[in-house]
C-alpha cells in the first residue's frame, strides 16, 4: 500500500513492517514539509492495527542530514524538531532508523527518538552544530549520554566530529550494522526486535554521573580546542545540564542555548563559511565542463613543499612520480616524503603498513624521461625564474603533449614561466600551503591561455586532495600573500606608532589566530621575505625598508637564530620581548596613543580587508567569500569569525 500525501514521505506496509522513506533532496534535510511528513507518520502508523513496526530510511544520497541550515534565519515553524523526536520516541510501534551515507544534527537527533538504529558500513553519525555555531536542538545532547555515556557524548558534541558505523557500534550509538540491502536487512532487524522485550526509549535511561574533576577538566580542554569560538563551551554546559537535572529541564536549556546561539554573529559567520566551502569546488564559469582523467602525477623538486605534494597525491591514491636533479637529491627528497609518512603513523593517523603503501607509491627519478606518460606535472623547485623555465623547457619536451603542467610558484608571474612553452592551454598555477599534505587551501591560478578543460581539472584534483579550491588572477602573491604583505605592513605600522610588538600578537590570539603576526614571522623565519625584497630592490624596484629589514641585517632571522621580533632562549620557543630590538627600532618609533587589543585586532581585520576589497576591484579575485576561505584555510584566520570580508561587512 502506497500513501503520497506528502511529497517528501511515503509509507509502504509489507508483513506488518512499514516503512517510511523519506526524499527529500540533496541532503534530506529536515524541512518543514519533511517535518509535518514524519509528524503525520507517526499517526497515521500508530492507528494502523496491522502495522507492528516502522523503519525510517532515505532515498539519495544519505540518510537526514540535518535541520535545513537555509532556513536558520527565518522563524521556526511547527511542528518543530524536539516535539517531532520526543513523537516518534513515544509512537506505539517502535522505529527503526535505517542510516547509509550520514545521519549528523538533527537527522541523528531523529534516529536517536527511534527505538534502533541500524546503518550501512559505510554509514557515520553525529552532531557537527558546534561548527555551525549553535549547539544540537532537539535533545542531542540530552539523549547522547543516556545512549552512549558522558565522556563520548562530550567528545562526539563539542568537536562535532562523526563517527564511522563501525565504531558507532562498538560504542553502542547504533544497534547493528547491515551489509547488502538495508531497508531488507533492516526490516529482518524489526522482525528479530519484534520477538524481545524493548529496550526504554533513550530518554528513559539513566546517565551515569563522570568522576569528580570531569567538568572542569573538560571545560579547560574544550575552551583551550575551541580557540575562542563560544558553542563548543555551551555545548558542554548543556550536557553538563544533562547529567545533572531531569529530561525535560535538560532539554528546555538546551532549546534555549540553540536558540540563542542560532541569532550570533559567531553561528552566521559559520554559516556563511559552510555555504562558501560548498560552493567552492564548483564554480559557475565551469559548469558542464569536463574535467580530464588524472591517473598519475609527478612532482618535480623533493624540498619541504615537494614533499608535501607528493604526500598529498599519494594519500589521494594516484601513483606519484618523484624528480630530483641528482640521486642525492632524490635520496633527500625521498627521505622527506617518509618522513612524512612516518610523522602519520605516529600520531595514530595510519598504520606502518599504510605508510609503507604509501611510499611504495612513489618512483624516483632523475630523469626526465620517467615522465613520458603522466597526465600531470606539478613543478617545486626553487623560486627562481631561470630554474622554472629550464624545468618547464624539459617538460615540454619530455612528457605528452597533452599532459598538464603547473607550477607552485607562490611570488613570481606564471606567464613568464610558461613563455615559450608548447601548448601553454595545459598550464596553470597550482598554489599550494606548507604543510601541502594538511593545509586545505589551494590556489588555483590559470594563465590566459589555460583552457578550461585544463582549469576544471585543477578544481578536479582540489577535490581529489580533499582541499579548499579558490581561483587567482595573477598579481604579486596571488590572493593570500598579497593580503598577508598588507597584513605585516599594517602590523609593522602599529610597532611605528608605538603599540609593543607583544600587545599586537596577543591582540591577534585574542582575536582567534593561533600566532600573532610577529609570532608567525619567527616561526617561519624573517629571511625568506627579506630576499624577496633584496630581489627587487636589486631589480630596480623601490621597496621602502621595512622593520623587518632592520632586524634581518642585525643578524636576527627568527627562532632559528635565537631571536628575531623576540629573543628565545636556546631550546626554548617561548618569546620573549626583547631589548635589543627595542633599541634596534628605537629612531623609527614614533609612540602615540595607547591602543586596546580589540581596536588593535580591528584595524589589522580591517586593513586585511581592505587588501580584499582592492583584489576584488582588480578582478584577482571573483568573490569576497573566496578571500575568506583563503585566510581561513590558508592563513589561520579564525573559522568562526567567517574571514576578513565577512567580519567587516564587505559581502558579495
Ligand atoms: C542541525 O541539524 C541543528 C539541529 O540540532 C537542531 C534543529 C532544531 N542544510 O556537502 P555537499 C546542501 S544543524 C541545507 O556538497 P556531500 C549543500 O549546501 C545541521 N543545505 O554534499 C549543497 O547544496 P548545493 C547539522 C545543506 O555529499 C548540497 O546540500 N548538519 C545541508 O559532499 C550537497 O552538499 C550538518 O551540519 C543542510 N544541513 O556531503 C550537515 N547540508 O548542491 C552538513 C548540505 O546547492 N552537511 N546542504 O551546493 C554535510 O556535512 C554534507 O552535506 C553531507 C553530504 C555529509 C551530508
Amino acid at each position: 500500500m502506497l500513501d503520497t500525501a506528502n511529497p517528501v514521505v511515503t509509507i509502504t506496509r509489507a508483513g506488518g513492517i512499514a516503512r517510511v522513506t523519506v526524499d527529500n533532496p540533496p541532503v534530506n534535510a529536515l524541512s518543514q514539509a519533511l517535518r509535518q511528513g514524519l509528524w503525520d507518520a507517526v499517526a497515521r502508523l500508530d492507528a494502523d492495527p496491522e502495522v507492528s513496526a516502522v523503519v525510517l530510511i532515505c532515498a539519495g544520497r544519505t540518510f537526514i542530514a540535518g535541520a535545513d541550515v537555509s532556513e536558520f534565519g527565518k522563524p521556526p515553524m511547527a511542528p518543530h524538531l524536539p516535539d517531532l523526536v520526543a513523537r516518534i520516541e513515544a509512537a506505539q510501534k517502535p522505529w527503526i532508523a535505517a542510516i547509509h551515507g550520514s545521519a549528523l544534527g538533527g537527522g541523528f537527533e531523529v534516529a536517536m527518538g527511534c527505538r534502533f538504529r541500524v546503518a550501512a558500513p559505510e554509514a557515520s553519525v553525529g552532531l557537527p552544530e558546534v561548527t555551525l555555531g549553535i549547539v544540537p536542538g532537539a535533545g542531542g545532547t540530552v539523549r547522547l549520554p543516556r545512549l552512549a555515556g558522558v565522556a563520548l557524548a562530550v567528545d562526539l558534541v563539542t568537536s562535532g566530529r562523526p563517527m564511522r558505523a563501525a565504531q558507532a557500534l562498538a560504542e553502542g550509538l547504533i544497534d547493528a550494522v547491515i551489509p547488502g540491502d538495508l531497508g531488507e536487512g533492516a526490516t529482518g532487524f524489526a522482525r528479530a526486535a519484534l520477538t524481545r522485550p524493548l529496550p526504554a526509549p533513550v530518554s528513559a535511561r539513566p546517565v551515569t554521573p563522570p568522576p569528580a574533576g570531569f567538568w572542569e577538566a573538560r571545560a579547560a580542554a574544550v575552551a583551550k580546542a575551541a580557540k575562542g569560538a563560544t558553542a563548543p563551551g555551551r555545548a558542554l554546559a548543556c550536557l553538563r545540564r544533562a547529567a545533572e537535572a531531569p529530561f525535560a529541564e535538560a532539554m528546555a536549556f538546551e532549546r534555549e542555548t540553540f536558540l540563542a546561539l542560532r541569532a550570533t554573529e559567531e553561528a552566521a559567520a559559520l554559516r556563511h563559511v559552510f555555504f562558501a566551502e560548498r560552493a567552492a569546488p564548483r564554480p559557475a564559469a565551469l559548469r558542464g565542463i569536463e574535467a580530464l582523467p588524472l591517473r598519475s602525477a609527478a612532482v618535480i623538486g623533493g624540498g619541504t613543499m615537494g614533499a608535501g605534494i607528493v604526500a598529498a597525491l599519494r594519500e589521494a591514491g594516484l601513483p606519484v612520480t618523484l624528480v630530483e636533479r641528482d640521486a642525492e637529491a632524490l635520496a633527500r627528497g625521498r627521505a622527506n616524503v617518509a618522513a612524512i609518512f612516518a610523522g602519520g603513523v605516529m600520531r595514530g593517523k595510519r598504520t606502518a603498513a599504510q605508510a609503507e603503501a604509501l611510499e611504495a607509491g612513489v618512483i624516483g627519478a632523475t630523469d626526465y624521461a620517467a615522465l613520458a606518460d603522466v597526465d600531470l606535472v606539478i613543478e617545486a623547485v626553487f623560486e627562481e625564474i631561470g630554474v622554472k623555465r629550464a624545468v618547464f623547457a624539459a617538460l615540454a619536451q619530455a612528457c605528452r603533449a597533452d599532459a598538464l603542467l603547473a607550477t607552485n610558484t607562490s611570488y613570481l608571474d606564471p606567464r613568464a614561466i610558461a613563455e615559450g612553452l608548447p601548448n601553454p592551454g595545459r598550464f596553470l598555477g597550482l598554489h599550494f600551503f606548507s604543510p601541502a599534505n594538511v593545509m586545505k587551501l589551494l590556489e588555483i591560478v590559470p594563465v590566459p591561455e589555460t583552457t578550461e578543460a585544463t582549469l576544471a581539472t585543477g578544481f578536479a584534483l582540489a577535490q581529489r586532495l580533499r582541499k579548499i579550491p579558490v581561483q587567482a588572477g595573477i598579481c604579486e602573491g596571488f590572493i593570500g600573500n598579497r593580503i598577508l604583505k598588507r597584513y605585516r605592513a599594517a602590523a609593522e605600522d602599529l610597532v611605528r606608532r608605538g603599540v609593543a610588538i607583544a600587545e599586537i600578537d596577543a591582540a591577534m590570539r585574542g582575536y582567534g589566530f593561533a600566532m600573532g603576526p610577529f609570532e608567525a614571522q619567527d616561526l617561519g623565519g624573517l629571511d625568506i621575505a627579506f630576499l624577496q625584497r633584496e630581489g627587487a630592490r636589486a631589480a630596480g624596484q623601490i621597496v621602502p625598508e621595512t622593520l623587518g629589514d632592520i632586524l634581518v641585517r642585525a643578524g636576527r632571522k627568527g627562532q632559528k637564530t635565537g631571536g628575531g621580533w623576540y629573543d628565545y632562549a636556546p631550546g626554548d620557543r617561548r618569546a620573549r620581548p626583547s631589548a635589543a630590538v627595542t633599541e634596534l627600532l628605537a629612531a623609527q618609533v614614533v609612540p602615540g596613543a595607547a591602543m586596546g587589543a580589540e581596536a588593535i585586532a580591528a584595524a589589522l581585520v580591517g586593513e586585511m580587508a581592505a587588501e580584499g576589497q582592492a583584489i576584488l576591484a582588480e578582478g584577482i579575485a571573483r568573490r569576497p567569500e573566496e578571500i575568506d576561505l583563503v585566510e581561513i584555510h590558508g592563513y589561520g584566520f579564525p573559522r568562526w569569525r567567517g574571514g576578513p570580508m565577512f567580519a567587516t561587512r564587505v559581502r558579495g
